[in-house]
């Protein structure tokens, strides 16, 4: 079976890398859509050495359609999908428009593949920053049972999107030459103020709820424990985060500590279930200054994991230092795995 698929959001920092990493996939395409706004309509992307323009998405743009993937923003996924799915196409979404639908399974394959059988139409894509983290942890938490994540993140720029990405560039032009930086993207759009992201660091990705955590902090603690315990409020693994952008173009980092239901277990053994675990490579040698960087994920569709450590307090208590491109195994490429995952399974239908 050959598939007609539409990318919604193809102009983006992820959409253009939707494009690549179907270009990359065994997924037989018999056609491609490249749908976005009307801001960037006429332009022309390439797929498969094939020039194609960009067309604005409306409801009748999925007419014919098999396999949407999507990455425009929540509001257009909302307005959109379930469009493509009255029409008969299967969307992985990657936005966070669906992703505590109990209806609607949150999936990295590496994980909770097996859930892609429920689907109703749609499948989420989780954000960037629980994708990584749950990649490291879930051969750990196999293996050793996992009760407790205390996470910190260091992510890149980009996960705010192309437009923010820019202004970040700009920015840092603007800083070295002395001149003053205009920020009106980060830390979020959305938000009344702005500040700078070049050489500064911002504690707030997303707006604030009112117990004080942001919003990208409540995703990584709910999606974890949807995608490991298939239960958003699961009470067996308790999750808490900080979320803070740095000043780095592509490439989420966290800094991940976590309690495992085994005081026997060694930094050895947790190092051996990992560099088993499918789509994480081991970079961990301290003594040689091996550790996972931005700067050397970029572009690859791995999860890097380093300085792994006993905790020096605390039995059954670990840290590491978790690396991945959070516009690869953060979005397209889990966006477009999940898509390989479905054709190979046969689950391309809306039920
Ligand atoms: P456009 O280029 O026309 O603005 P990013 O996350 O990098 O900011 O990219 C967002 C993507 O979502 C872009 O491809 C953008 O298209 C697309 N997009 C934004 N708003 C809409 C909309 N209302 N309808 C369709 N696509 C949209
Ligand atoms: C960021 N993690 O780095 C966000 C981007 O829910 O898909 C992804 C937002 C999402 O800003």
């Amino acid at each position: 079976r050959e598939y007609n698929v539409a990318v919604l959001g193809a102009t983006g920092a992820v959409g253009h890398r939707l494009v690549e990493q179907l270009e990359l996939s065994d997924i037989p395409v018999k056609s491609l859509k490249l749908l976005a706004s009307p801001r960037s309509a006429g332009e022309k992307l390439f797929f498969k050495g094939e020039e194609i323009t960009v067309e604005v998405a409306e409801a009748d743009s999925f007419e014919g359609i098999d396999l949407v993937l999507a990455s425009a923003g929540g509001s257009v996924s909302k307005k959109f999908l379930p469009e493509a799915v009255k029409r008969g196409a299967v969307c992985v979404d990657n936005t966070s428009a669906f992703r505590m639908d109990p209806e609607v399974p949150l999936v990295v394959p590496e994980v909770n593949a097996d859930q892609l059988q429920n689907h109703k139409g749609i499948i989420a894509n989780p954000n960037c920053s629980t994708i990584q983290m749950v990649v490291a942890l879930e051969p750990i938490r196999e293996k050793f049972g996992l009760n407790r994540i205390v996470v910190s993140t260091y992510q890149a720029a980009s996960g705010a999107g192309q437009t923010a990405l820019n202004e970040f560039y700009q920015e840092a032009q603007d800083y070295l030459a002395g001149e003053e930086m205009q920020s009106n993207i980060y830390p979020t759009a959305s938000d009344k103020k702005h500040y700078p992201l070049a050489f500064n660091l911002l504690p707030q990705i997303d707006v604030f709820e009112e117990d004080g955590y942001t919003h990208e902090e409540w995703k990584m603690i709910h999606e974890t424990k949807k995608i490991m315990l298939d239960d958003m409020d699961a009470s067996e693994l308790k999750v808490t985060a900080t979320c803070v952008r740095v000043p780095v173009a592509i490439g989420h980092g966290e800094s991940v500590y976590f309690e495992i239901n085994d005081d026997k277990a060694t930094v050895h053994d947790l190092q051996a279930a990992l560099t088993k675990a499918p789509g994480v490579v081991l970079q961990d040698s301290p003594s040689k200054q091996v550790y996972p960087q931005p700067i050397e994920a970029e572009g690859k569709r791995d999860t890097f994991v380093g300085r792994v450590r006993a905790d020096s307090e605390n039995p059954g208590a670990f840290h590491l230092w978790v690396v991945s491109d959070n516009l690869l195994k953060g979005a397209a490429w889990n966006t477009v795995q999940i898509a390989e995952e479905l054709v190979k399974r046969d689950l391309v239908r809306v039920p």
